[in-house]
């Protein structure tokens, strides 16, 4: 007899999409194993808490049946891989997203472990189940790839091990400009740990994707540091070395050099909500989810709804890398119908937002995450309703500030590139950080350490009288931090602690 242990479960799920039965099928294990809900992750995937163990091999059947997998969603190997939302909007997001899957493929372990162990599978022998990229030992420490095409960085490019940011030639994909050594996980009182944004070290054609990944993995398989693991990230290999010595090996291994980087410019880091048209003319509806939870709460149906449009969808869900999904690929035929449910069922949610929730991500932390120092998901909703407050009162109610909170440094909601960025430190208390670009472009730097709520609003209160009264024309609120003497802008990761 043991304890009822609980896990989580979480999907690797590239680029973010599934279809409606996919959608079907995760819904009805959700109501069968788990807590009952589920919860879309700031790395477009869905994850299940509260699945006891015992249930944990039948999950796993559940979703192979669905064509998924839990496949490298964790561990010291490359992860989901992000892409820009929604395939259906262009031709240019359909190629991009096409990559991200592809590469996705090409990383992903090779051992039949996982069948043998979880799907009744033949069994392996051991000697015979090779990694040929990863090896015996795997990599250091976690990799993340994304791709993001401008002017959206949705994904937040430059906190990716590998980000790689779209260039568009008469319409079509010409390739990608390819940025290297981002990653956010920082440990409290450690400043040898900090966030770092990836640097633009080239471009690459997109047929070239697969191998210029595989051989940077393989670089970061043997050069990153194993035997500190707070130090075993890829940016700290290429902090320590340099970006030169990184390219250089790079092109080197692989033979051929990468073209110059190409010119980047980004709008925001966020979703937009509503419908928009795409190229095809299909329509493709973003519904906000606070903080990626779905269930049913009392007065906003939101699985049950979200279940009812997947028995009607016939074009894809799509989750996007800030906790939110879109229904795409609807017919112009089928819109009045979706959007009916959408009504009926309450789910128009973002209209009704504040511009500081729509534009906000809070991580899991309590009561499921064991790394948690204070609440984040279950307080940021709240605290958002002081700050609106605050903010319609001081006239800046219509602007959008991203803010973004975690229930320690290892940054799961991206808090380091938030224009007001928190992250927990014991119950109640939490660091505050601004100054981050409003397209995921700068690092933030803290402003206060271990704060609770009543210093908080007070700091941001007369923070947003002082932006109100003084703020340029287009100026964003990060910027205002730094223009006006809050905080320094944060130029290089290493700088984070200066
Ligand atoms: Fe994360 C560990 C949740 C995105 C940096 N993260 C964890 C664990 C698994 C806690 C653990 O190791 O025991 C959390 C599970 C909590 C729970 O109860 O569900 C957790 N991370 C999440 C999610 C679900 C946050 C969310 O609210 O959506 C995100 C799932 C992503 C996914 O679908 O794969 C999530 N985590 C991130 C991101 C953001 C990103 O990838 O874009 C980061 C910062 C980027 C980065 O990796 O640098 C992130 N998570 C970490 C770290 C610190 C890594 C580091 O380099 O120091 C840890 C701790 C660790 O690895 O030791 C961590
Ligand atoms: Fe847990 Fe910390 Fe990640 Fe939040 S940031 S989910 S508290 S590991």
């Amino acid at each position: 007899l043991e304890p009822a242990y609980q896990m989580m479960i979480r999907l690797r799920l590239p680029g973010g999409t599934c279809t409606p039965a996919q959608w079907l099928a995760l819904d009805d294990l959700a109501r069968r194993y788990g807590d009952g809900g589920l919860r879309l992750t700031t790395r477009q995937t869905f994850q299940y808490h509260g699945v006891l163990k015992r249930d944990i091999k039948a999950a796993l059947q559940g979703i192979d049946a669905a064509l998924l997998d839990t496949l490298a969603a964790c561990g010291d190997v490359n992860r989901t891989v992000m892409a820009a939302v929604n395939p259906h909007q262009s031709r240019v997001h359909a190629a991009v997203q096409r990559c991200a899957r592809e590469v996705s493929d090409h990383l992903a372990p090779r051992t039949h472990a996982y069948r043998e162990i979880w799907l009744d599978g033949e069994r392996v022998d051991p000697d015979a189940d090779e990694e040929p990229l990863y090896g015996p030992t795997y990599l250091p420490r976690k990799f993340k790839i994304g791709f993001a095409v401008p002017p959206v960085n949705d994904i937040d490019v430059y906190s990716q091990d590998i980000g790689l940011i779209a260039a568009v030639e008469e319409g079509e994909l010409a390739g990608f400009t390819v940025c290297v050594g981002g990653g956010l996980g920082r440990t409290e009182n450690e400043p040898a740990t900090f966030p770092r944004l990836a640097d633009p070290i080239g471009f690459c054609r997109p047929e070239q994707v697969n191998a210029l990944a595989e051989t940077i993995v393989a670089i970061q398989r043997d050069h990153g540091d194993r035997v500190d693991r707070k130090h075993a990230r890829m940016k700290y290999t290429i902090d320590d070395r340099g970006v030169d010595w990184f390219r250089e090996e790079l092109e080197r291994r692989l033979g051929w050099s990468l073209e110059p980087a190409r010119e980047v410019q980004f709008a925001h880091n966020g979703d937009r909500y509503g419908w928009v048209e795409g190229d095809d003319g299909r329509w493709h509806y973003t519904l906000f989810i606070e903080n990626g939870r779905i269930r049913d709460w009392e007065d906003y149906p939101l699985m049950s709804g979200l279940r009812a449009i997947a028995e009607v969808h016939d074009g894809e869900f799509q989750l996007t890398p800030n906790q939110n999904l879109t229904l795409a690929a609807i017919a112009p035929d089928a819109r009045d119908a979706i959007q009916r449910l959408i009504t009926d069922y309450g789910l128009e949610r973002a209209e009704r937002m504040g511009r500081l929730r729509r534009n906000a991500m809070a991580c899991v932390a309590l009561p499921t995450c064991g790394l948690a120092m204070a609440e984040s998901e279950r307080y940021l909703p709240s605290l958002i309703d002081a700050l609106e407050r605050r903010a319609a009162d001081a006239g800046i109610g219509d602007t959008p500030i991203v803010v973004r909170m975690t229930g320690c440094p290892n940054g799961c909601a991206r808090p380091y590139l938030a224009e007001i960025g928190f992250t927990g430190r014991g119950p109640g208390k939490y660091n505050l950080y601004l100054g981050g670009g409003f397209h995921g472009q700068r690092l933030n730097k803290l402003y206060r350490a271990n704060i609770g709520e009543a210093e908080i609003l007070e700091i941001l209160d007369g923070l947003f009288r002082h932006y109100a009264a003084e703020r340029q024309a287009g100026e964003a609120f990060g910027d205002f931090t730094i223009r006006a003497g809050y905080v320094a802008a944060v130029t290089a990761g290493r700088h984070f602690h200066d």
